[in-house]
């Protein structure tokens, strides 16, 4: 039987007649992806668990059994993509249609089809991670590495101190552990565009900016529009934040009217403001109370704090974590060996192995990441019973907003209710709370949107390697309004000093999660009968929101994204009108704020 159908392979493939091969039919597309699915599945899991491993114990020898495992997922995955061609142009049902779409755009990594640029480029993926992961600033002078200091507490100094030298060594320090990087990531750019374009397409970038239902092009204009929406409302907080940092620091540190020196707004990549909160408190609305502070006060440790997370999901009406998740998760940073500590969320089996890996600190800040990472995993589960193919979220947006949409709802009411509070701020003291959380999502926005700006001029070649650090500099005073605190050169590659560079980690879903969350909150928050202003809603307990939640979590990738949305919020288009209206009395009392003052940068 093989024999005859490797001579009818043969004969096929030896015929040069012109009468094409007959159109392959429904039946053989769906054959060939049912295969296609379970052999991809079988692969993903074998890399996810090398993967894990490699994550929480970083050696040469798991990044390099991991780099293999993602080696073998990669080609697979490529030449199915490859092979999806021989349907192009069969009538299919819509639902092979999707899968062949999906199986063409699953990748963020394609390798090129020569197995030694394909080995080369994932072991300069694994590297580059492994490499951020065990990251180090040794003070100048310093033998005793017991001295060095890793992100963590480097992230500790950054969220406290106040003292500019100080940050400004720790800033310099961090930024020290990605030149090494900049040789393999200009590899990396070449090897893994060759391998999109062996797939179609342009540049990585364009591989990226295919996977939201749109044309690439439409896409990133959409993304044009929607920082257009919210762009107003960055300006008024940072015109704020400039004058209050100029207050503390003096003018010899912070300008009056250009950017923010990067290194005073309390963390690494002034991606998020809320820790210099007390720096820009409003006098008389200040809520009184500190996250942080309440969780140390109640003896919380980073277990319980995931617990926490699990009972508002529970809530709601999801289904415990499985005790695996228990049994497996990494909740805190092992004192023996180096470990990846930038939180993430597994589904190691794509079924209900579930894990947090996490280097958990007990502040206000990680206790939302850990409702962040929880969103992940309940999302992951949700899609369990789909097919293969679209067991992911409607586009990567959705996966980073749904923990974070939870996260939204830890109000002061919320607190009282899990014991962490005694009394609510009253209405008052509205602008404090929404100052706080602005200085966490608004200020993220611009963030959120210029790492894949540099990168997509990166991918497609407009930014050569000789320009990538004055790239880089150059967008995040565009958009950020922030400034290097001392010199850069192109000695330095400062991207590579923020993980989802090194890790090649797509980063517009979090300025796209940062607009959904609010569509969504808004849309639960009236699911779950809440009225007043949305800031002091809490969807806790609301098991008419769990199930809007739910149903839409259930589809996963199985319909286009606007279906989705338009399940959870009755609307088809991102729309930022949510988030700016959420913020709408707060943006009022920053420009009554500054007035007389100069904005913009
Ligand atoms: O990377 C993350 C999550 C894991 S998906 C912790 N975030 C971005 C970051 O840390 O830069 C969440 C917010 C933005
Ligand atoms: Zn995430």
């Amino acid at each position: 039987m093989k024999q005859l159908a490797s001579a009818l392979a043969a004969f096929a493939a030896s015929c040069l007649c012109a009468s094409a091969a007959p159109a392959p039919s429904v039946a053989e597309a769906r054959t060939f992806l049912d295969q296609a699915e379970k052999r991809l599945l079988a692969f993903q899991v074998e890399f996810s668990r090398a993967d894990w491993v490699k994550s929480t114990y970083i050696t040469d020898d798991t990044e390099a059994l991991a780099a293999a495992a993602n080696q073998r997922m990669i080609d697979l995955n490529v030449k199915l993509a490859k092979q999806t061609t021989r349907f192009d142009g069969v009538k299919l049902p819509a639902d092979l249609a999707r899968k062949m779409k999906l199986l063409k755009l699953s990748l963020t990594l394609a390798a090129p089809s020569n197995p030694s640029e394909s080995a080369e480029l994932t072991r300069i993926a694994a590297s580059m991670e492994g490499t951020y992961g065990k990251g180090k600033y040794c003070p100048e002078g310093t033998q005793d590495p017991s001295k060095c200091l890793d992100l963590e507490q480097i992230t500790r100094i950054m969220a406290t101190s106040r003292d500019p030298g100080q940050l400004l060594e720790v800033w310099r320090g961090w930024h020290t552990i990605s030149p090494p990087m900049r040789p393999s990531y200009r590899r990396f750019v070449e090897l893994s565009n060759k391998g999109a374009r062996e797939l179609g397409f342009s540049d990585t970038g364009a591989m990226w900016r295919s996977k939201y239902d749109m044309p690439p092009d439409a896409f990133a204009r959409e993304v044009d529009r929607l920082w257009e929406q919210v762009k107003p409302l960055y300006v008024s907080l940072h015109a704020y934040v400039r004058n209050k940092l100029r207050e503390k620091y003096g003018p010899g540190v912070v300008p009056e009217r250009g950017p923010i020196p990067a290194h005073l707004l309390g963390n690494m990549w002034a991606q998020s403001w809320d820790n210099i909160y007390p720096l820009v408190a409003p006098k008389d609305a200040d809520p009184g109370y500190d996250l942080t502070s309440i969780l140390k006060a109640h003896g919380y440790d980073a277990r319980r704090m995931v617990k926490s997370g699990e009972e508002f999901f529970t809530s709601l009406g999801f289904p415990p974590l499985p005790s695996t998740f228990w049994e497996r998760s990494m909740f805190q940073k092992p004192r023996d060996r180096e470990v990846v500590c930038h939180a993430s969320a597994w589904d190691v089996d794509y079924v209900d192995d579930l894990r947090v890996k996490m280097c958990i600190d007990i502040t206000g800040e990680d206790f939302v990441t850990v409702h962040h990472e929880l969103g992940h995993n309940f999302y992951q589960r949700a899609y369990n019973k789909q097919p293969p193919l679209f067991r992911d979220s409607a586009n990567d947006g959705f996966h980073e907003a749904v923990g974070d949409t939870i996260a939204l709802s830890i109000t002061p009411e919320y607190l009282i209710k899990i014991g962490l509070l005694d009394k609510a701020p009253d209405a008052s003291k509205d602008i404090g709370l929404l100052l706080a959380r602005a200085l966490d999502k608004v200020a993220f926005l611009p963030f959120g949107l210029m790492i894949d700006q540099w990168r997509w001029q990166v991918f497609s070649g407009q930014t050569p390697p000789e320009k990538y650090n004055e790239a880089w500099w150059q967008l995040r005073e565009k958009y950020q309004g922030v400034a290097a605190p001392i010199a850069r050169t192109e000695a330095d590659f400062d991207p590579g000093a923020k993980y989802h560079v090194p890790a090649n980690v797509p980063y517009t879903r979090y300025f796209l999660a940062a607009i959904l969350q609010f569509q969504f909150h808004r849309s639960l928050a009236e699911a779950a009968g809440c009225h007043g202003p949305l800031h002091r809603c809490s969807i806790y307990g609301s098991q008419e929101a769990g199930k809007r939640l739910i149903d839409m979590l259930e589809m996963g990738q199985s319909r286009p994204w606007p279906d989705a949305l338009q399940a959870l919020t009755g609307k088809r288009e991102m729309d930022a009108t949510a988030i700016v209206d959420y913020f709408a009395p707060l943006k009022k009392w920053l420009d009554e704020q500054n007035q007389g003052k100069p904005s913009g940068w």
